[in-house]
């Protein structure tokens, strides 16, 4: 029988460890994002260096036995484990015969395979532009190589790099007006979901964790509507790239929005953080997060640090949240059980998924009070103002007034304290 698998590109994996005691784990993310990146890891190799080689990120004793162990696997790919300035890649690959990746590009080159909304694919496109806009260099250009060295000739390669740069410049400047016209089309859809005040719930976490597992999930047993319709599910590091949006409808009238969005990984490139903020705009918004974790990794830890340092990255702090431990079943732990604001579960199952809709009421609502207010008909703006930031458990026109029943964040209250009853 004919084998018709396209063989994958062999790739070796390098690393400087400067006494960081998470370097085996980068080093372990690192073989899972060339996985992702559909190569497959033939070795690799780590020195221990006080800081990276200014001109070649590892000593030239170490490249050249990277180089003779990854030559006799047959790799065609070098990967190395940080972001490289454009002189040390240009270096590396002079010395190796090996086309270099540093994590930055791995990254980019996932994210550019994943994206399928208008929205994502700019988004990657800016990061991507980005990234090279420095790594530009005339002896990259093939014309110019061809050209030869001398003077003139130089100066022709140059102009020819400006002229490559200008276009570059160009071009970022068209998405980045691009992605803000989107952005304020999001941002009028966020409004309007806003006008009613109904609480904001964002789904962050470590890439794979289970987020969308877990929004199907609560979809499922408290979908608003037939039409909220599933997020794509997948066994791969990176399948959600946009953000979702649905609305929950719990019992007792109690509802929210819920957002599933782009997952987290060490050493995210900055680039491409700053470009997917339009994307985790909901997260910035939200009233509490849920931070989905994979209990069944043994990395858990290090992922859980990893969502918090993205999160302080995109300036989040002081948001309330949930830590919920996914995927109890794999992990073979007893589920689901909730303490304080943690919930050990699984997102596949419906008893797991409603103790989780209860500790995300309870965290929500903690903090809300029902009171009775009678609002004299003449008090429009007041009532408008109510329904803006209340929910409205009860209302009811009578001729001495507005008799309402609602449900307020503390802080609200205070507005309409000359309406008690
Ligand atoms: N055994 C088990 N598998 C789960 C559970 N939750 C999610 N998974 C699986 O984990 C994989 C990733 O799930 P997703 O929901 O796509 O994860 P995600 O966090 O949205 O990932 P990205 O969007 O890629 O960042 C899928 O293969 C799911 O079927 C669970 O509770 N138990
Ligand atoms: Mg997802």
């Amino acid at each position: 029988m004919i084998d018709n698998t396209p063989q994958k590109i062999k790739a070796y994996l390098a690393g400087a460890n400067l006494s960081d005691p998470n370097f085996d784990y980068y080093m372990s993310e690192l073989a899972n994002l060339t996985a992702a990146a559909n190569m497959e890891v033939v070795g690799q190799s780590r020195q221990n260096l006080e800081h990276t080689i200014a001109g070649t990120y590892l000593g030239l004793g170490k490249i050249n036995e990277i180089k003779d162990m990854a030559h006799g696997l047959g790799a065609k790919v070098l990967i190395l484990n940080d972001e490289l300035t454009p002189v040390q890649i240009r270096n590396l690959e002079k010395m190796t015969k090996l086309r270099v990746i540093d994590r930055t590009e791995l990254i980019l080159e996932i994210f550019s395979s994943r994206a399928r909304t208008k929205q994502a694919k700019l988004q990657v496109q800016l990061a991507r532009l980005e990234y090279e806009l420095p790594r530009l260099h005339p002896s990259e250009n093939e014309l110019d190589q061809q050209r030869g060295g001398g003077f003139t000739n130089r100066g022709a390669g140059e102009s020819k790099l400006e002229l490559n740069r200008r276009t570059i410049g160009k071009q970022i400047s068209l998405i980045k007006k691009e992605l803000k016209t989107i952005a304020g089309q999001e941002e009028i859809k966020a409004k309007r979901r806003n006008q009613n005040h109904i609480p904001k719930v964002a789904l962050v976490g470590y890439t794979n964790a289970g987020k969308s597992t877990t929004m199907n999930g609560l979809l499922k047993e408290f979908s608003a509507d037939d039409a909220s319709k599933d997020v794509l599910v997948r066994d791969m590091l990176f399948a959600t790239l946009d953000t979702s949006v649905r609305r929950i409808e719990l019992d007792n009238n109690f509802g929210f929005i819920l957002s599933d969005t782009v997952g987290f990984i060490s050493k995210l490139p900055h680039n491409l953080i700053e470009s997917f903020k339009a994307t985790l705009q909901e997260v910035k918004d939200a009233d509490l997060l849920i931070n989905v974790v994979d209990s069944s990794d043994p990395n858990m830890m290090q992922m859980i640090r990893t969502t918090q340092n993205v999160l302080a990255e995109i300036g989040i702090k002081n948001t309330p949240m949930v830590t919920a431990y996914n995927k109890a079943d794999k992990a073979q732990r007893n589920y689901p059980q909730f303490e304080g604001s943690n919930i050990l579960y699984s997102a596949v199952d419906p008893k797991s998924i409603k103790m989780l809709a209860d500790l995300i009421t309870k965290q929500v609502f903690a903090s809300y009070q029902e009171i009775k207010m009678l609002l004299p008909l003449s008090a429009g703006k007041e009532l408008a103002k109510l329904h803006d930031s209340a929910q409205i458990i009860k209302e009811d026109y009578q001729s001495d007034g507005v008799h309402i029943t609602a449900r307020l964040a503390p802080e609200k209250q205070m507005q309409f304290q000359d309406y008690l009853v």
